[in-house]
This record gives structure tokens, C-alpha cells and sequence, in this order.
């Protein structure tokens, strides 16, 4: 038996794998012992990696739908069909008529998004779209609002965590191992600040608030901290921009009013925020896009940075810090028309004339119904399962019907493959050798790079995902810009700006790491704002329309809002809380897997429950305005009364059947996929 060392891209924590193959077939796989991260440790979903990478449900050929059926052709055949349609779409509607889309596997996946991107530019569209315009994006731009940088949580030197919605036991499983191994060993305080009580919580000082009112808890500790006089007086002085008019504007939060909108008690919000402003090595370590996904979702980050900073905790140890980033080749091509949501969301495509490089989810499919500002006709989705995960199935299948050319990229046949055009086979991660560790530091990771190396051949006629994009290319005329033969070539070239080379990485299978942080950076660099300083008060903030300091707002569907829809729609739907078994849509039809968790439900508190005369375990309807599911109760007390959790991603119970993609965080365009208003309806069992 042979081992292969390498990472797990099933998601963005990228553990470091141990893949025994024997004749050419991979039988088993453990976590890598000597890897910094996960030192040997892997969750439910890699200890199936067997049983996933053999599913079934792979597809084996590049498929084509002809009169609504799907016939096997070859790659020749489906490369050149369509080239050629994307050739006659942009005679006939212009380049921008293509948006090319990559889901989470494109994070982890460097090559993914690096050549949907490539290929989209050079094509002549701006239209790229990916998680940054729904998941991540707007934590990072926050931050950059605030510190001109991205600091990001260092949990293993806090000494208190407020774990601030997030469950990082399910969806940072690597992390959450090692809080509560500091936790039993009395390492660490913890504060949990979350509608659910989640397991870790039952150690931690815990506070539930009302859905979608964090960012009044955040000011409302503010104003205590100042009050109180907890705040960090020589940090504030020398780095602060703005901190007379943040006292000024948190004087209206007390925790009384915070109480009266949250729920959480004003001596719990005082009790946590001179525990916060107390402890030197403090941090909020909140989920990566959780508070983000709701309608304040920027603000409420905007309101966690300043916190962060008026406490002193940025580029300290235990706080936020500064992590040096690994930039990989950027294999993009400039292009000057504008994203969509350009002007729509100012502060998004805006902020200090840096235009990101992609545009926001949310308008792709209104310009494909609408057909403005242009049609976009053709659609392409590479390791992504829009049908279930975009947020309003309802508004994705209806663009869906304006599309002339609509491609899936995807290693499996998922349901979204099965309403494409064409449905063409990609490899998995463990069939191609590529960039792999987390070379930035999106969320609570350091930057690492690792050599992510072939572990098996591809599996029936899957092919790389580099090798499809430089297919298009080559048939559509743009073969200058993909000159790579093989994987050890794309991946040379990606590394070729690190540093580090691709022979390093060979001699270092459990990747290398730089996690050499900098602490009080600012004293060398300062801060890369306008005011090189922290800017609790934002000039371009206000300059774009946005406002300049965070104020609580209401979701617009919370029976606060909208007491009238509330009538109707009394209790509030809480979208995608993770669960350590599944990643996205993925692997729902992995045998172990479903042993551990066999099918969603949504949680319920027995108040609720009763309410509708519901029990647990009993098949129930949820619905809002935009539809319903049926989908099994769970009561249990560790959720407040009224809300209504379903994990997202399963087709018997597709939440994202629910959610609305016109209500949105007006600052960012972000699509709310909490805080909608729902109801349960008991269901008949005679019917
Ligand atoms: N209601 C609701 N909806 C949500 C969310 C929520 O919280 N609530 N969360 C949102 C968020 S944050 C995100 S990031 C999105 C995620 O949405 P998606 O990214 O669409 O989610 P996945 O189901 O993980 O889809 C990844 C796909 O990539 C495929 N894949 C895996 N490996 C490879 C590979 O190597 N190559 C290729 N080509 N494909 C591969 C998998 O088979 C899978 O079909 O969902 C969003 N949707
Ligand atoms: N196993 C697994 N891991 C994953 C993923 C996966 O699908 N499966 N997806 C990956 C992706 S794409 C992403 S974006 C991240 C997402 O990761 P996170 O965004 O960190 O999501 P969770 O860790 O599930 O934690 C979210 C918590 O927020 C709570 N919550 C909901 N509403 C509120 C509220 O109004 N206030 C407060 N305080 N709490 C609230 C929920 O109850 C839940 O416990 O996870 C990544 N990791
Ligand atoms: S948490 Fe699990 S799925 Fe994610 S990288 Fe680690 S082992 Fe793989
Ligand atoms: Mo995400």
C-alpha cells in the first residue's frame, strides 16, 4: 500500500491527509500527523472521503442534453460545441453576455477560480461571480474599511474567545478541536453569542440573542467600555480616527435599549464587555459568513472591528492580527466595464476606487430576467451546485430559462448538472496535483502552501479543471492565454510568485508555513486607511451613501419591522447553520455519512413546537412568501423560541426555496439568508 501526503480540499480549512492507495485505488485515508493544523485529525466528511470519491452519483462522461435527455459525446465534441456557441452569443450579444460562476470548492480550489476567471476576461466579459459576492467578502471588506488591512482572529493565543455566530465544532472543525481542548484544560474563556445554544456554549457564558441584533449588542458593549472608561487610552489616542464621534453615536446604545431589541440582558451585555475590554489576549471569533448573511451583515462587522479596536486588540497577540500573505500567479486578465452591482452597491465595487473582481451574486440573475443592462445568455458553473445552494431557487430557476447556453463543471451528477446543457466531468481533488494549504488568511487560518498531489487517476473520463478552461480557449481563439500542458505546470507557474518552489513543496508534504506574524505592525507601518488609522468613523463610507458608523437596523421581515407581515409569518427562519457531516449540497448520498445524519430537520424550541402542535421527529411545512418545505422537526430547548433553523443544501427539503434574493443587505448586495419571516404548518397525516 502506498501513502500519499497530501491536503484536503473538501473545505476551506485544508487538513493535511494521509491517502493509502493500493492497485491504483485509494482505500483509505487519515489525518497527517505532523500537520500543524489538524495534527491527525480529520472530521466525519474525509473519513468517507472513500465512499464519496466512488460514488455513484459520479459523472463518468461528458454529457450533452438532446431533447431533454442526456447523451454521452466526447470532450472533442462538447469543447468545440461550445466554443463555438460562446463564439456566435458574443456576435450576437457581446462579450459581457457570459457569467461564469464558481461556488466554496472555488476557494479552496486555486486553479478553479484562477482559470474561470482567466477565461471570462480574456473572453471579454467582466462577469464573474463566486462566494465573495454572497459568503466571505464582506467581512474582508469591512475590516478594510476599518483597518486599510485584514487582521484575522488568532483563537489559539486568546485567552477569551466570544465565539459570536459560529459553531466552528461543525464548520471549522480543526479549530473547534482545539478550543475545546483549551477549554477542558482551563486554557480559555468562552463567551457564546448565538440564537442556538451550541454545544460548546454548555461551557461558556452564554447569550441568546433575537436574530439579526448583533450589531445593538456591539454597540451597546461600546458604549460601556467608554463609559466605564475600559478602553485602551494610548491605542485610541495614537491609532483612532474618529473616537469622539463614536462616543457621541454609542451613547444612544445602552444595554438597556440593547436589551429591549436583542433580547440579551443588559447585565450579561455589561458582564461580556469589561470581561472583553479586561482580558489582554481577547477576540471575537465570529462565523465566516454567518452575521454577514444578514441584512446589516457589513455594519455588524463594521461594529465587531470597532470593538476590536477601541479595546486595543488589533495586531496583538490573542486579538486580530496581521498575517503575511502567499500571492500565487494572478492569471487575470484586466478588463475595464464595470461589475454588476457596480452601481448599485457603491461601498462594494467602490470603496477607495478598488473594484473587485467579481461581481455581486445577486444582480446575475436579475440581469438575466431582466436582460439589463445586457442579456446575459450564456452561464458556465464550475464546482458549484447553484439549483440548491444559491440563495432563492425560485429566482435561479427562472434565470435559468433565459440562458441559450447554460455548462456545468462538476465531478458528480448534482442538480444542477441535470438542468444544464451540457454536464461535463471534473476531476477531484485527489485526481490532479495543484496548489493546496490556504495561502491567505481568509478567516481564523494562517497562510500555509502545500503541494496538493495527485492521489489517483481520474476517475473514468474526468479531467482537470484547468484542462476544460484551456479547452475553450484554445477552440475559441484565446489559446495564448493557456499555454500549460500538465497539472506540475499550472501549478509551477501558480507558485512562481511565492517564494517558495514547487520542488520546496515536494520535500515538504505537510506544506509550509507562514505564520510569522508581525505584532503591533502599526507601529512600523501604521494603518493603510486614508487617515492611516483605524477608522472608526469612515469618510468614504459616508462619501459612498453608506452610513459612516454602524447603527442598528431591523431585518425588514422581523415582526419589529413588519409587524403586519408578522401576522402572518410569525416565527424567523434561520438558513445554512452548518453540520459537520456534509460541505454545501456535497455528499448527501455517502452511506457513512448518512448514518450519522441520515436527513435534515429544522430545529424548533418546544415553545414553537407547541404552538403548532408539533413534535419532535414529525414531518411539519415551513413556509415564507416565496414557498414551502416539508422537512422533519427537531424540538429541543438550545434554540430561542421563534426561531427556526434549516441546514441548507438538501434536495428533499430545500430551504433556499424559501429565501428571497431581492432582500438584501443594502450596503453590500449580500442576499439574506437569515432573519426571513416564516411559519410552520402542521401537516395532516391523513393526507
Ligand atoms: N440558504 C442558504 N444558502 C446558502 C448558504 C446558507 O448559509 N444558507 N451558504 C452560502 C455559502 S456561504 C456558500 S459558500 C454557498 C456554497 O455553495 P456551493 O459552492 O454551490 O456548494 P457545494 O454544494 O459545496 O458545491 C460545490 C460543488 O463543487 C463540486 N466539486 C467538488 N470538488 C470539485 C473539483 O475539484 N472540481 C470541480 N469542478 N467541482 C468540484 C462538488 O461536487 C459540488 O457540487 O452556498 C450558499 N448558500
Ligand atoms: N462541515 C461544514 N463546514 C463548513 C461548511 C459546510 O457546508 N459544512 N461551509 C463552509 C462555508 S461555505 C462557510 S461560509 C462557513 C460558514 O461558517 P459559519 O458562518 O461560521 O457558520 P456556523 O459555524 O454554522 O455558525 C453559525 C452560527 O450562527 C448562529 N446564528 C444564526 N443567526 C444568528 C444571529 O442572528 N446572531 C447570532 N449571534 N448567531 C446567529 C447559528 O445558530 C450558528 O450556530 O463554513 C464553512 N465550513
Ligand atoms: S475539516 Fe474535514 S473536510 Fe475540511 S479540510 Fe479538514 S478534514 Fe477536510
Ligand atoms: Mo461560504
Amino acid at each position: 500500500m502506498q501513502k500519499i501526503q497530501t491536503d484536503c480540499a473538501l473545505c476551506i480549512n485544508c487538513c493535511g491527509i494521509d491517502c493509502y492507495v493500493e492497485d491504483g485505488k485509494l482505500v483509505k485515508v487519515e489525518g497527517t500527523p505532523d500537520h500543524w493544523l489538524n495534527k491527525g485529525e480529520i472530521c466525519a466528511k474525509a473519513k468517507f472521503l472513500v465512499e464519496g470519491t466512488y460514488s455513484p452519483n459520479r459523472l463518468k462522461y461528458p454529457m450533452k442534453k438532446v431533447n431533454g435527455k442526456f447523451e454521452r459525446i466526447s470532450w472533442d465534441q462538447a469543447t468545440t460545441e461550445i466554443a463555438n456557441k460562446l463564439a456566435e452569443l458574443k456576435e450576437k450579444y457581446g462579450a459581457h453576455t457570459l457569467a461564469t460562476w464558481t461556488g466554496s470548492v472555488g476557494v479552496e480550489h486555486f486553479e478553479m477560480a484562477a482559470f474561470n476567471q482567466r477565461f471570462a476576461k480574456a473572453y471579454g466579459s467582466p462577469n464573474f461571480f463566486n462566494p465573495e459576492g454572497i459568503c466571505f467578502r464582506t467581512r474582508i471588506l469591512a475590516r478594510q474599511i476599518t483597518f486599510g488591512r485584514y487582521p484575522v482572529e488568532q483563537p489559539r493565543n486568546a485567552k477569551l474567545i466570544i465565539l459570536w455566530g459560529h459553531n466552528p465544532e461543525d464548520s471549522y472543525f480543526p479549530i473547534g478541536k482545539d478550543i475545546r481542548e483549551r477549554l477542558e484544560k482551563g486554557e480559555l474563556e468562552l463567551v457564546v453569542i448565538d440564537v442556538r445554544k451550541i454545544p460548546l456554549a454548555k461551557q461558556a457564558l452564554y447569550l441568546q440573542p433575537r436574530p439579526g441584533t448583533d450589531c445593538a449588542i456591539a454597540l451597546a458593549m461600546m458604549n460601556t467600555i467608554i463609559t466605564e472608561d475600559l478602553y485602551d487610552h494610548e491605542f485610541v489616542e495614537k491609532w483612532c480616527e474618529g473616537f469622539d464621534k463614536l462616543t457621541e453615536h454609542v451613547k444612544k446604545y445602552t444595554p438597556e435599549r440593547a436589551e429591549e431589541i436583542s433580547g440579551v440582558s443588559a447585565a450579561d451585555i455589561r458582564r461580556v464587555a469589561r470581561m472583553f475590554a479586561n482580558t489582554k489576549e481577547a477576540a471575537i471569533l465570529e462565523g465566516v459568513g454567518h452575521l454577514n448573511q444578514y441584512q446589516n451583515g457589513l455594519q455588524t462587522e463594521r461594529a465587531f472591528n470597532i470593538l476590536i479596536a477601541i479595546c486595543g486588540k488589533v495586531d496583538r497577540p490573542g486579538g486580530w492580527v496581521t498575517c503575511p500573505q502567499i500571492r500565487l500567479a494572478d492569471l487575470r486578465v484586466p478588463i475595464e466595464e464595470k461589475n454588476l452591482g457596480y452601481d448599485e452597491y457603491p461601498v462594494f465595487h467602490q470603496f477607495n476606487k478598488r473594484t473587485p473582481p467579481y461581481g455581486s451574486a445577486s444582480m446575475m440573475t436579475e440581469a438575466m430576467i431582466s436582460e439589463k443592462p445586457y442579456p446575459i445568455k450564456a452561464f458556465i458553473s464550475s464546482g458549484s451546485n447553484p439549483a440548491l445552494t444559491f440563495p432563492d431557487s425560485n429566482r435561479f430557476l427562472e434565470a435559468l430559462k433565459h440562458l441559450e447556453l447554460f455548462v456545468s463543471i462538476d465531478p458528480y451528477m448534482t442538480e444542477t448538472s441535470q438542468l444544464a446543457d451540457y454536464a461535463l466531468p471534473a476531476c477531484t481533488f485527489l485526481e490532479e496535483t495543484g496548489i493546496g494549504g490556504f495561502p491567505y488568511a481568509i478567516s481564523h487560518c494562517v497562510p500555509y502552501i502545500m503541494l496538493r498531489k495527485k492521489v489517483i487517476e481520474p476517475l473514468y473520463e474526468s479531467k482537470p479543471i484547468w484542462w476544460i478552461w484551456s479547452q475553450f480557449g484554445h477552440k475559441i481563439g484565446l489559446g495564448e492565454y493557456f499555454p500549460w500542458k500538465t497539472d506540475e505546470e499550472v501549478a509551477e507557474h501558480m507558485f512562481s510568485t511565492t517564494g517558495v518552489t514547487y520542488q520546496q513543496l515536494v520535500d515538504n508534504p505537510a506544506g509550509m508555513y507562514f505564520g510569522e506574524i508581525e505584532y503591533e505592525l502599526f507601529n512600523r507601518v501604521g494603518f493603510a486607511t486614508n487617515s492611516r488609522k483605524v477608522e472608526l468613523y469612515s469618510k468614504e463610507m459616508e462619501r459612498l451613501g453608506a452610513d459612516p458608523m454602524p447603527e442598528h437596523v431591523e431585518p425588514e421581515q422581523s415582526y419589529v419591522a413588519n409587524p403586519e407581515l408578522a401576522n402572518l409569518y410569525p416565527e424567523t427562519l434561520l438558513t445554512g447553520a452548518r453540520n459537520q457531516e456534509y460541505i454545501g449540497a456535497q455528499m448527501h448520498d455517502v452511506p457513512g455519512l448518512r448514518a450519522l445524519m441520515g436527513e435534515p430537520y429544522a430545529m424548533i424550541h418546544p415553545v414553537t413546537a407547541k404552538k403548532y402542535d408539533i413534535i419532535d421527529g414529525e414531518m411539519m411545512g415551513v413556509e415564507t412568501q416565496r414557498g414551502r418545505i416539508k422537512i422533519k422537526a427537531r424540538v429541543t430547548e438550545d434554540i430561542r423560541p421563534g426561531a427556526v433553523s434549516i441546514p441548507h443544501g438538501w434536495p428533499q427539503a430545500n430551504v433556499n426555496l424559501l429565501l428571497d434574493s431581492r432582500v438584501r443587505d443594502r450596503v453590500s448586495g449580500y442576499i439574506t439568508m437569515r432573519g426571513n419571516a416564516c411559519r410552520l404548518v402542521k401537516i395532516d397525516p391523513s393526507r
